[in-house]
């Protein structure tokens, strides 16, 4: 089986983005490929962030990726970056092939520089490279994204392919897979959904919760009904019934918007309930999960375990290589 690897930052809430753009893929996909997910805690701590909460927020990412599907241990390996050093090891290594100029160029180095203008630390810049080295440390082939992250999947595949060249043809070339949902607006209509762009919605919100912030939702079935029917991405609402209401439902939606027979307020509405209903039994889930912390805890020690036993052995490797054992 192909080795696959993704990873998501504990910065807070699971977000309707995360979930379309990454965690419904990592779902599908961890019974085709021998699937890697981690928290990544040390990506996390790029930016300024809350020392007292942040074991707290690592466990409610573990339940949530947990509640949304992804079998661990059985059919997939999940754990912390942070429990596996080898991942700071490796990125120090990968810092010295890896040209300045490319990760000033990052956009999202760009856009963090811009929204942390008081902590802009050297982690920022070099987080492409301990992403290339969460990948590599465990050959990872196939990397399940959002949009925002492909420019550093290419990345990683420069970076690879420098150290392959300069040491020892070790690591393969990794390759985006990027989602049917790879780029999901905010509530805004506008930017991506986004954490820091309080634009979002996230995937435990009660149902009370969910219409709360659907209702003032950015819409524009003017511009819907302008366009041919079946069109993509027009409305933002209209976009997010594609992935939460039946076809029929769709339909009907968009029928009623284009005719005008149908109001935003009654279209958000039915999407409010599919939603609602959609992520239910997530919310159930999670809320067992956190209730018992050391079991929780006991599925992320033994991701670990087989983490830490990959990642050791590509360390001999990589040591062997660079002259350093
Ligand atoms: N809006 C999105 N649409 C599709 N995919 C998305 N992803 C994130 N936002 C969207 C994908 O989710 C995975 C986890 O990414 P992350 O850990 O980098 O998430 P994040 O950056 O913490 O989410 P935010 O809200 O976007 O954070 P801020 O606001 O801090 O930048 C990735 O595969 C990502 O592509």
């Amino acid at each position: 089986m192909k080795r696959l690897f993704s990873g998501i930052q504990p910065t807070g809430a699971v977000h309707v983005g995360n979930y379309l753009g990454a965690i419904l893929n990592w779902r599908e996909l961890q019974s085709e490929y021998d699937a890697v997910f981690c928290i990544v805690d040390l990506h996390a701590i790029t930016i300024n962030y809350d020392v007292a909460t942040l074991q707290d927020r690592i466990e409610r990412m573990a339940a949530t990726l947990l509640a949304c599907g992804l079998d661990a241990p059985d059919r997939c390996t999940l754990f912390v970056q942070s429990h596996v050093p080898a991942h700071t090891e490796l990125a120090w290594y990968l810092n010295t092939v890896t040209p300045l100029a490319e990760l000033q160029r990052m956009t999202q180095f760009k856009s963090k520089s811009q929204q942390h203008e008081k902590n802009i630390n050297a982690g920022l810049l070099t987080y492409p490279c301990l992403q290339a080295a969460d990948i590599l440390l465990y050959k990872g082939e196939v990397v399940p994204v959002g949009e925002d992250q492909v420019q550093h999947i290419e990345l990683s595949r420069i970076i690879a392919r420098k150290w392959n060249n300069r040491f020892s043809p070790l690591f393969p070339e990794p390759a985006e897979r990027v989602s049917y949902g790879k780029r999901i607006k905010g509530l805004d209509g506008q930017a991506k959904m986004s954490k820091s762009l309080d634009n979002y919605l996230d995937v435990l919100e009660e149902p009370a919760g969910i219409w709360e912030k659907l209702r003032p939702a950015f819409t524009d079935p003017a511009r819907l009904r302008r366009s041919d029917p079946g069109t993509p991405e027009i409305c933002n609402i209209h976009a997010l019934h594609t992935y939460f209401s039946s076809p029929e439902e769709i339909g009907r939606v968009e029928e009623g918007c284009r005719s005008a027979g149908l109001g935003c307020f009654d279209c958000k509405r039915i999407l409010a309930d599919n939603m609602a209903a959609h992520f239910a039994p997530v919310r159930a889930r999670s809320a067992e999960l956190l209730a018992d912390r050391s079991a929780l805890r006991e599925i992320l020690r033994k991701g670990a375990q087989r983490a830490q036993e990959m990642a050791a052995a590509t360390m001999v490797e990589v040591r062997k290589a660079m002259g350093l054992a």
